[in-house]
């Protein structure tokens, strides 16, 4: 069993405390939904000075894209991206670095960065040296492939599982606030996806908090496509409907950190879900 000695927030009215958000910056010209918005650095710390105001709980500042199919880019690069709006935002709010890579999570956290959001679930061992909470993200494959061939016998136990183990040595090296990310999108197929998001009180169950991203992702565009009838996907900014929806339903199962681009519509859902006034 997992614990958290993350501290809960004070329940709200509805009995839940109010979930975490986790607000998406990335600073990369080719993210799926924002790419090259927030390359500019003033731009940047702008939008991450707007999300808090808005209520995000921490800052998630990325400087590679991870969508499918996307190139991997050098480790300078990233920290070129990252580390000067890293330094600024966390002047003002908490920051979690969205990176595989260890040599940029060390200069990440240096930089003041203290969570390291790791989609390989790799880098417990890092963010127990450093000090620093640790998100574990399961991923089967690697961005450039993943979505070509996903398979799994039990999606919801082999992810569980995964994460489990993953957590479980991290909390042995010294990771005191630990979450497990299921990883939607990411090397698992619409139906992959839509298992886990129905099964998520599966991973509550492990007493380990849940994270959970499903924010404009393609899977919502999947499905939106499909009940309008038409044959193609709804843009990534045709997805907030269906961003909130995902999580609230997340939340309502116990998910604990919810990783949002738009984090007004998501914090509105956090106090409705808490009954937080
Ligand atoms: N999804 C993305 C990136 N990082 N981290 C966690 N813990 N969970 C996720 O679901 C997750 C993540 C992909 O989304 P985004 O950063 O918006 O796009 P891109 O990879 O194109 O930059």
């Amino acid at each position: 069993m997992g614990s958290s000695t993350v501290p809960p927030t004070d329940p709200g009215q509805l009995g839940r405390p109010l979930p975490r958000l986790l607000g998406v910056l990335n600073v990369t010209p080719d993210s799926f939904s924002d790419g090259g918005r927030y390359l500019d650095p003033d731009r940047a710390v702008a939008h991450a000075e707007a999300m808090l105001a808005e209520g995000a709980d921490i800052i998630d500042i990325g400087g590679e894209s991870t969508r499918p199919g996307a190139d991997p880019i050098d480790p300078d690069t990233e920290l070129d991206r990252i580390i000067p709006v890293i330094e600024r935002v966390a002047a003002i709010g908490r920051v979690a670095v969205d990176t595989r890579r260890e040599r940029v999570a060390r200069e990440a956290v240096a930089a003041g960065a203290t969570v390291i959001n790791d989609i390989t679930a790799s880098l417990g061992s890092v963010a127990a040296e450093l000090g620093v909470g640790w998100i574990a993200m399961h991923m089967q494959g690697q961005p450039q492939t993943m979505q070509q061939r996903p398979t799994y016998g039990d999606v919801v136990a082999e992810v569980r599982d995964f994460l489990v183990a993953r957590a479980e040595r991290a909390r042995a090296d010294g990771v005191d606030e630990i979450w497990i990310d299921p990883g939607f999108g990411f090397g698992k197929t619409l139906e992959h996806n839509l298992a886990l998001l129905a099964n998520l009180d599966a991973l509550v169950a492990t007493g380990w908090p849940v994270a959970v991203g499903t924010s404009r992702k393609s899977m919502l565009g999947q499905l939106i496509a499909r009940s309008d009838g038409a044959d193609q996907q709804t843009p990534p900014e045709d997805r907030l409907v269906g961003s909130v929806v995902t999580a609230t339903y997340a939340m309502l199962q116990g998910a604990e950190l919810v990783r949002v681009h738009d984090v007004k519509a998501a914090r509105q859902a956090a106090m409705v879900v808490a009954g937080e006034s």
